[in-house]
């Protein structure tokens, strides 16, 4: 139990800038207006796009709202918060966000544009998942520069797990191929690859990922798959089409939401949740070791509306 509060309380410190960002606006709406019409409907909507939740999410969730001030006879602005808290809930409903392959023999693909933080994503979990007595492995499939094998392998170090790497420039293929060997050799629980980062080629991308899936299919047949796409938060909508992007590519079974900490846009997690149907498993809350956390929609939204008053009482 506290370690779930301190959980929270991580949560809610990591989603400040965005709850400067869309509850602070959002409360002065809900004080600076004294009647529900259109001008009120109007700057919420205001708000919510500029939180990132995303045009079309808005537009249903202040849907949502109207349909719900009809029915109840809300008369007061400020009545509308707790009914607005509830339709951004909603929104974000995707069904069972499973960590099956947590408890699995599994191989979990990590995939996103530079930069975005795979690597420093798999060194975290990697840590998350060696705490939980795991025996991970991790595949240092970015080959595209000798740098990226390096960085994954201090974290190996850090995380006290394996890597298999291979020489700059070689094929992506061949190092998963040595890394299920490994993995097979030493009974391992969780194969985590890392990939290098691009997009920009997207019929390249996928000719990648086919002639991997096909190495994983022959050579590892038993274990359970996880293709996780890493998204910058701090990109806001530009994360969303990335997300939509890769999607084409590749079949996504959940995202990781990286830098939390540092944006006033992670309301972009209600957008992709909302418009893309992909549960968000992960979010990044720093550059540490511990900070990746499992993704939870409600706890999301109570901790974005926490009140600080709600401390004390
Ligand atoms: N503040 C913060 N920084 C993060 C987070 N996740 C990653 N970073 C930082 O983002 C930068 C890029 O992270 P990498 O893990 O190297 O990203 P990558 O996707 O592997 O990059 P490429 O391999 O070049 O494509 C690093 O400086 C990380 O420390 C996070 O959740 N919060
Ligand atoms: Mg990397």
């Amino acid at each position: 139990m506290e370690e779930k509060q301190g959980f929270f309380k991580r949560l809610v410190s990591g989603l400040s800038k965005t709850r400067d960002n869309i509850v602070f606006g959002m409360d002065s709406i809900f004080h600076g207006f004294t009647q529900i019409n259109d001008d009120f409907y109007e700057e919420l909507e205001e708000t919510l796009i500029m939180g990132d939740l995303g045009v079309r999410t808005t537009m249903e969730i202040i849907e949502n709202l109207k349909e719900k001030v009809r029915s109840e006879h809300i008369k007061e602005p400020a009545q509308c918060r707790q009914l607005l808290i509830d339709s951004i809930r909603e929104q974000m409903h995707v069904g069972e966000t499973a960590y099956e392959f947590e408890n699995r023999t599994s191989v979990v693909f990590v995939i996103g544009v530079n930069g975005v933080g795979k690597t420093t994503t798999i060194g975290k979990l990697a840590g998350k998942l060696h705490a939980q007595g795991k025996k991970v492995v991790l595949a240092a499939a970015d080959t595209f520069r000798a740098a990226a094998g390096e960085q994954l392998k201090e974290w190996a170090n850090r995380s006290e797990t394996e890597m298999i790497g291979g020489q700059e420039g070689a094929d992506p293929a061949s190092v998963v191929y040595d890394a299920v060997a490994a993995a097979k050799a030493r009974k391992a629980d969780v194969l985590l690859c890392d990939t290098a980062g691009r997009l920009h080629n997207k019929k390249n991308l996928m000719e990648e990922l086919k002639k991997i899936n096909r190495v994983i299919e022959r050579e590892y047949p038993e274990a359970y798959r996880e293709t996780l796409v890493v998204l910058d938060a701090t990109t806001g909508q530009n994360a969303l089409a990335q997300a939509k992007e890769f999607n084409e590519v590749a079949e996504i079974t959940g995202v990781i939401l990286t830098k939390m900490d540092g944006t006033a846009k992670g309301g972009i997690a209600v957008a992709i949740q909302s418009e893309l149907g992909i549960p968000v498993k992960y979010i990044g809350v720093g550059e540490r070791i511990e900070d990746l956390q499992k993704f939870d929609a409600d706890e999301f939204v109570n901790a974005l509306f926490y009140k600080t008053e709600e401390k004390e009482g």
